[in-house]
């Protein structure tokens, strides 16, 4: 369990996720926010959910083959729950607590939206296994990147040339679109912690808006160091 081993916020890196539907270009933007970082001398890793961990990206190989839906929905969210467990062990607390900051690529929001909105996952377990999971360990920001569904998924058609659709990329339109609502619910009833942005324009103004909104955040919320 995470909770006890988390130093508190003054004392650790910060821990910062993007999320966003497929194509919404999250790892093209942590990316470019950790090379924005780097030249401040901020020291920061990116990783990814489901992964980022060696015993996580096996569950992941797993889970994006399809393995975890023939399971059905709530062993789908346990594969996720215990790639999350491993990973934040190994990966996020202990950089974290070394002041190291952390951008993760898609975090427990994915649960929330792919598993308890989209996949009707009951409250009740998600929320034990967000418990049980990352305890207090929330991310200090939330980047949710927002595009149009037929926007997202021409991207990641072009990205994906003749490969074959993963489990996701597989869903139908009404899937992605219900996707988007529910990233958007999840920003709406988080503005403390979430911040909505635009992703539709090029990769640089997205990026822009990202690290304005960054430094914007450190300047209310945050006490330590900033790379204002
Ligand atoms: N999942 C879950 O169900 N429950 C959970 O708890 C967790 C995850 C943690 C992991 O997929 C899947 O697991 C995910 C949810 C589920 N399902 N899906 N789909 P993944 O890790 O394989 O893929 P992804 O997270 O969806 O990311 P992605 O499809 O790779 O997209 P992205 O990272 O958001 O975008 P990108 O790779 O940065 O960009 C996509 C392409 O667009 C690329 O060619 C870029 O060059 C281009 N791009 C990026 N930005 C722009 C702009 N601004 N303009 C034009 N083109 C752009």
């Amino acid at each position: 369990m995470a909770e006890a081993a988390v130093k508190p916020p003054s004392l650790r890196g910060r821990f910062i996720t993007f999320e966003g539907g497929e194509g919404s270009g999250k790892s093209t933007q942590i990316r470019k926010l950790a090379e924005r970082l780097d030249a401040v001398k901020l020291r920061a890793i990116v990783t990814r959910e489901p992964g980022g961990s060696p015993g996580a990206e096996i569950i992941r190989h797993l889970v994006l083959s399809g393995m975890g839906k023939l399971l059905g929905p709530d062993a789908e969210t346990l594969l996720f729950a215990a790639a999350r467990d491993d990973h934040v062990r190994t990966v996020i607390l202990p950089a974290l607590n070394q002041g190291i900051w952390v951008l993760c690529d898609r975090f427990f929001d994915s649960t929330r939206a792919y598993q308890g909105q989209l996949g009707q996952v009951l409250p009740g377990l998600v929320n034990a296994m967000q418990r049980v999971t990352i305890g207090d360990l929330k991310p200090d920001l939330t980047f949710i990147l927002d595009v149009p569904v037929e926007v997202g998924l021409q991207r990641a058609a072009a990205r994906r040339g003749n490969a074959v659709a993963d489990r996701f990329e597989a869903e139908d339109v009404k899937f992605h679109q219900d996707l988007r609502e529910a990233y958007r619910q999840i920003a709406a009833e988080d503005p403390q912690r979430c911040v909505l942005i635009d992703a539709t324009a090029d990769q640089e103004t997205v990026a822009d808006a990202i690290w304005t909104a960054l430094r914007e955040h450190l300047r209310t919320s945050m006490t330590t160091a900033s790379p204002a």
